[in-house]
């Protein structure tokens, strides 16, 4: 089998990587590196082709996918409030990025897209969980990108007969999620805060709660997706169900660091949700997804993680 992964070299697409070589595959990865790192890939054994190429660049993409079978997108500019700071970046990127994808996806037949779709599509729907059947609303411009990205992939289905499939994220944490940007996922921030002995910063009262999701749950039904017939044209929740406020999670991080949290409050972010929680009902029933690694559990593995990253 030979896979491409957009984004392969950042977080979430490096660990899509390393399952994909696991099992035998061989896997090119597309990545501009503006996020992505080659440390990401270093380790990672198996036959790895590495093409630094931006979803922007259409020719590029047509080259880069000639003979794939399967491809997962997950090349994007992530981030609620760097796309309220810039919209216009963050369209192209997710939106006439993921359109370049998936016409060379076309071109190139590709037997099936995967698309890393996010949570955000759901907005401040009213109701917990999150189920797919819910109409979307988002309330920043990333989640109207992430949601427009799904848009597009059943599309081409339609149009096209592109079989595709989207997993929405929820809040994914673990091993590798770059801490070093203002943009960057709040659990590494916090982590990372308490290592260096600094104040981990929350924004609001801290009572605003997330389904964090550890890495290798969404790996695993984002390859499920990939794999499991008669799915094409769906959208699936990759969460766990659970739903934790960021002070809970920081009573966690105490709890396993032995270091106090010590937060400071500072004012709620503009485009934040308030709630999020998925209804996994559905990626259960027809992918055969469990989550097999809880909040705690993957709270420990990525605190260990960075404390293994900072000797
Ligand atoms: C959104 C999506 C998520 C993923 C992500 C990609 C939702 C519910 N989730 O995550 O699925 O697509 O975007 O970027 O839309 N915070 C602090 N201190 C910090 C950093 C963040 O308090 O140092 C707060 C932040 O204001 C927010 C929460 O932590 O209330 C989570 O923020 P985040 O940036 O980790 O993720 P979020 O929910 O925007």
């Amino acid at each position: 089998m030979r896979a491409i992964v957009t984004g392969g070299a950042g977080f979430i697409g490096s660990h899509v990587t390393e399952e994909l070589l696991r099992r035998g595959a061989a896997v090119a990865v597309v990545d501009d590196f503006s996020a992505g790192k080659e440390a990401n890939l270093a380790a990672l054994k198996g036959p790895l082709e590495v093409l630094r190429q931006s979803i922007t660049d259409l020719d590029g993409l047509h080259r880069a996918f000639r003979g794939a079978e399967f491809l997962f997108h997950l090349a994007a500019r992530t981030s609620v409030p760097r796309s309220v700071a810039d919209p216009v970046e963050t369209n192209c990127v997710n939106i006439d990025g993921t359109v370049n994808v998936l016409v060379a996806a076309r071109d190139a037949k590709v037997r099936r897209i995967v698309y890393a779709a996010s949570s955000s599509a759901y907005g401040e729907t009213p109701t917990l969980p999150k189920t797919e059947a819910m109409r979307p609303d988002p309330i920043s411009p990333y989640g109207v990108t992430k949601y427009v990205g799904e848009l597009y992939c059943q599309v081409f289905g339609r149009c096209y007969g592109l079989e595709n499939a989207s997993i929405r994220y929820f809040n994914v944490f673990g091993p590798r999620q770059d801490p070093s940007s203002p943009y960057s996922g709040v659990l590494s921030q916090f982590i990372t805060a308490l290592l260096e002995g600094r104040q981990p910063v929350v924004f609001g009262d801290g009572e605003q709660s997330r389904d964090f999701t550890y890495v290798s749950n969404v790996v695993d039904a984002t390859l499920r997706a990939a794999e499991t017939p008669g799915v094409s044209g769906l959208v699936f929740n990759g969460g766990t169900g659970g739903r934790f406020t960021l002070n809970h999670t920081l009573a966690l991080l105490a709890k396993i660091s032995g270091k106090p949290a010590n937060p400071k409050y500072d004012p709620p972010r503009a485009g934040d949700i308030r709630d999020s929680q998925a209804d996994i009902s559905l990626t259960r029933q027809m992918l055969g997804y469990v989550p097999t690694v809880d909040f705690e559990e993957g709270l420990r593995r990525t605190w260990d993680w960075y404390k293994s990253e900072q000797r």
